[in-house]
């Protein structure tokens, strides 16, 4: 039995497959490889150490002639990411993009050129005149054939911080500008809730403040972590992170609270506190969550008075709930017999939850599934029943895991940042076309495969328009997007596809044209620092110039708009530093009008620290603590003011995928169920050392990867079963794709399921033949590009059943991590 546990296979595996020497490239303070001889090098200068920040935290660079030579955290974080090493590497990464490339074909014989040959890295590089001047034209025939509807340049994504080089903004402000294009609504963490939420608690929620850490360790008896793993999912944050959930929990293990994970696997969260773990079939929440209900209804532990009080509808659940019109009572042995978890352990589960003040801490994971909607939903059910919300402690929180909720928030202003400019779309830009501005952000495939199609998406219609050309600038379609070979098939529809990125990703590789990038730390930039703790305003300072061609997104842009008459519209005759002060200054008033002084921008920028602001009421937030005081005044923004659990609005939309009230629907495909044609579930959860595909090409992955590939966890008895021993190259497959990876033979997961990590890169042996065999491990060959319901359209990446077997046969080698072949 293996020891190693928490889905990191580090433990046991480092340097086991010695990644080529080249890689070490970026290991910190490392001399320069040679291939980095034909960068500009600065003159020889003192070293010198530079005050910046990203996704991964606040760090100070090094600097030695011109080079980054080592990174260190901020001493003021109080958990750096161990992901830091990474970020170094990837300014130097091989996977750089270092010029403006073309894909031959499409240079030879222009748009629409052989299309099925996308991916297959035949590049040649080109100027950067003639590069811009090949987008500026190519975007006036399209739009001048097809208007915006003909340009999708929704380009869903990360990007990196900062309040001026957002290359989403600054794509859509360009687009906006200069015509229009098709956009996209939600987003792939937390789609499907984004949607169900407002009709039940009146607002978003997933991305607002939970209950703080510190009240939760005064007050919380049972902190329960449902698909809940803040101590992985927190290393990052959107802004650049504070990293306050970790004192948070910290917080927690010192007070001895009592906390419970319920999860398909050990978490990094249940190992660090040392929880008790409950493992469920995956996807079977809701049963587990109704069973829960059910055993507090028969045995009168919910909260009368709090259902009549603070929301609606459970008279039109209990029914469901008591079995009373299908049959099915949702008792703890009807609910056992689908999650796998005794009916003892959830009436168990029952009586605790209600006895103690009890915090159920969700993640997203349960809501990327085939009906997801109704998982946040039951959970707030749940809560309600309990009728703890609003009190210190108790409730339920729905961002415990993502980048700090629940860490303080201090009393800072908010920074401006630059606008998409929307407003400035010529009015009549839309004129005459049937085709929606914006798709669901999952239906990219769908929309490509199927224009003019009509489509539902919470209570309204919508016609996929007929896209001619895509323009991606920060985001990463064939990491992020289900369905690989769909997405491969669809790719092939559009005349002309760009991306701009900073790394030769498997998007970058499957466009036609590929603009290079630069890094956030070749650029000067102003960002928050704690996505929920706004604690610090950081000077993200440019540390070294751009590397090879780069360019900002920024410039890329402005030269491009100029191409097309726009370029002051687009700059506002502003440079980058005049954009920051601009900001900063906004933020200066802003501070002023709540009491707070803030130094002269100069004094910010040159300043070796962060600004900070003060903690002021924000350590003892109690979510919901005034709707509870006051439901009247403090109304929610559903029709009735109170918590849905019964919507007439959903109601009326008549979706047969999402009825009125919270209900467990069968899954098109799950572990153990009805329809379930392959035996292992895969867990595609988010990665220890990445952040999705970032960081996938660089030193990292000696960290983790198995022979080369992305690790595949699997209980014992799975690989005793298969005959498969630790460190075996398997194949993951179902019908919809296959994947190579590197087995990890761990106690740490419930049989039947095993776990793959979203953000490998896709790495197919022939990109011209759909359903390849992804040498590397994009586990996104496996998933399903089916949506949640006609009520999000969210996607499913949670839902997916495949067989692990051993590879047999010549190992192909993994070519994904260095550069396309180019002329
Ligand atoms: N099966 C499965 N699939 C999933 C998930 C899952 O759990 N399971 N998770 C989903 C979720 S929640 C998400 S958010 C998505 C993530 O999907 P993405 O956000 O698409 O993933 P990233 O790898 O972060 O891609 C960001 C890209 O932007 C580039 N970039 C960064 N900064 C800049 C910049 O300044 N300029 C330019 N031009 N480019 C830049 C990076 O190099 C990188 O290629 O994946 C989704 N897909
Ligand atoms: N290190 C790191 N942190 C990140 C990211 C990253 O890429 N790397 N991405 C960020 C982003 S964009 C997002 S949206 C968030 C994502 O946040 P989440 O969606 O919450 O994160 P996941 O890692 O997909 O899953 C969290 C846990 O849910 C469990 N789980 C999966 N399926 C089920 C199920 O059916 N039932 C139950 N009970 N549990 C289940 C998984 O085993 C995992 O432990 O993370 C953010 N944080
Ligand atoms: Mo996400």
């Amino acid at each position: 039995m293996s020891k190693h546990h928490n889905g990191d296979p580090a433990s046991r595996y480092t340097r086991r497959d010695f990644i080529k020497a080249s890689m070490a490239a970026g290991l910190l303070a490392s001399p320069a490889p040679a291939w980095l001889s034909s960068v500009a090098m600065a003159a020889e200068e003192p070293s010198r150490e530079v005050l910046t920040g990203s996704h991964w935290g606040v760090f100070r660079a090094s600097v030695t002639n011109g080079r980054a030579v080592a990174i260190k955290a901020w001493e003021k974080d109080p958990r750096p990411s161990a992901q830091l090493p990474g970020v170094l590497d990837s300014i130097y990464s091989p996977t750089r993009i270092r010029y403006p490339m073309v894909r031959r074909a499409y240079l030879e014989q222009g748009p629409g050129a052989d299309p099925a040959g996308r991916g297959e890295g035949d590049f040649v590089r080109i100027g950067w005149d003639q590069a811009l001047d090949l987008v500026a034209r190519e975007l006036q025939r399209v739009r001048q054939a097809h208007g915006p509807s003909g340009i999708y340049a929704g380009s869903y994504g990360w990007r990196s911080p900062g309040k001026l080089h957002n290359c989403l903004t600054l794509l859509h402000r360009f687009m906006n500008l200069t015509g229009g294009y098709v956009g996209y609504s939600g987003d792939y963490s937390a789609g499907a809730a984004l949607v169900i939420l407002p009709y039940v608690v009146g607002s978003i929620e997933v991305y607002e403040q939970c209950t703080a850490w510190p009240v939760v360790a005064e007050h919380t008896q049972l902190m329960v972590f449902w698909g809940c793993d803040p101590m992985n999912n927190s290393q990052i944050g959107h802004v650049v992170p504070d990293h306050g959930a970790y004192p948070g929990i910290e917080g927690l293990k010192a007070r001895g609270i009592k906390t419970l994970c319920i999860d398909p696997a050990k978490t990094q969260t249940c190992e660090y506190l040392g929880a008790e773990w409950i493992a469920p079939r995956p996807q079977t929440d809701v049963a587990m969550m109704l069973g829960i209900a059910h055993t507090l209804y028969a045995e009168k532990l919910h909260d009368q008075a709090f259902l009549d009080r603070y929301t609606t509808g459970f008279d039109k659940f209990l029914p469901y709930l008591l079995g009373q019109q299908d049959g099915t009572p949702k008792t703890a042995e009807w609910a056992a017999g689908i999650c796998g978890i005794p009916a003892d352990t959830l009436r168990d589960l029952a009586r605790r939850f209600s006895r103690q003040r009890t915090m159920l801490a969700l993640g997203y994971s349960t809501q990327r599934q085939h009906h997801g909607e109704q998982v946040h939903w039951m959970l707030i059910t749940l809560a309600s029943m309990l009728g703890q919300i609003g009190l210190p402690g108790g409730g339920y929180g729905l961002s415990y895991h993502y980048a700090s909720g629940g860490s303080p928030t201090a009393d800072s202003p908010s920074v401006p940042s630059i606008g998409d400019a929307a407003d400035r779309l010529p009015a009549d830009a839309w004129k005459g076309k049937q085709a929606m501005r914006s798709i669901p952000v999952s239906r990219i495939s769908e929309m490509l495969l199927n224009p003019g199609k009509t489509y539902d998406f919470n209570g309204t219609k919508g016609i996929y328009p007929d896209i001619k050309l895509i323009y991606w600038a920060g985001g990463n379609p064939f990491s992020h997007q289900q369905d690989r070979n769909e997405l491969v098939r669809a790719w092939r529809k559009p005349e002309t596809i760009i991306v701009q990125d900073f790394q030769w990703t498997a998007s970058a590789r499957h466009a036609d044209i590929v603009l290079p990038a630069t890094t956030s730390y070749e650029r000067n930039d102003i960002e928050q620092v704690g996505d929920f703790g706004l604690n610090h305003i950081l000077a993200m300072h440019k540390v070294v110039e751009p590397v090879f061609e780069a360019r900002s997104d920024f410039d890329i842009f402005s030269a491009l708009a100029q191409r097309l008459g726009q370029g002051d519209a687009f700059t506002e005759q502003k440079s980058e530093m005049d954009w920051l002060r601009a900001f900063y200054e906004a933020a200066r008033i802003g501070a002023r009008a709540k009491g707070l002084e803030m130094p002269i921008f100069d004094s910010f920028w040159n300043s070796a620290q962060p600004l900070a602001f003060p903690l002021g009421k924000g350590k003892d937030f109690v979510s919901r603590q005034d709707f509870r005081a006051d439901p009247l005044l403090n109304a929610l923004g559903t029709p009735s003011g109170r918590i849905e659990i019964y919507s007439a609005t959903i109601e009326k939309m008549g979706y047969d995928d999402c009825p009125p009230h919270p209900t467990w629907m069968e899954p098109f495909e799950r572990l153990d169920g009805p329809t379930a044609k392959y035996p292992l579930h895969v867990d595609t959860v988010h990665p220890r050392y990445r952040l999705h595909s970032q960081l996938c090409g660089t030193v990292l992955r000696e960290k983790y990867a198995i022979a080369g590939r992305e690790p595949c966890l699997m209980h014992p008895e799975d690989a005793a079963r298969r005959g498969l021993k630790d460190g075996d190259v398997v194949r993951v497959f179902n019908d919809r794709g296959q994947m190579l990876a590197g087995l990890a033979i761990t106690d740490a997961i419930r049989p039947g399921v095993v776990r793959i990590n979203e953000g490998g890169w896709y790495d197919p042996v022939d990109p011209r033949t759909p359903g390849s065999l992804c040498r590397y491990g994009d586990v996104n060959t496996l998933t399903s590009g089916i949506s949640t319901s006609r009520l999000a359209q969210a996607n499913c990446g949670h839902s997916v059943l495949a067989q692990v077997e051993k590879f047999e046969g010549p190992i192909p080698a993994v070519q994904v991590f260095e550069s396309p072949r180019t002329h």
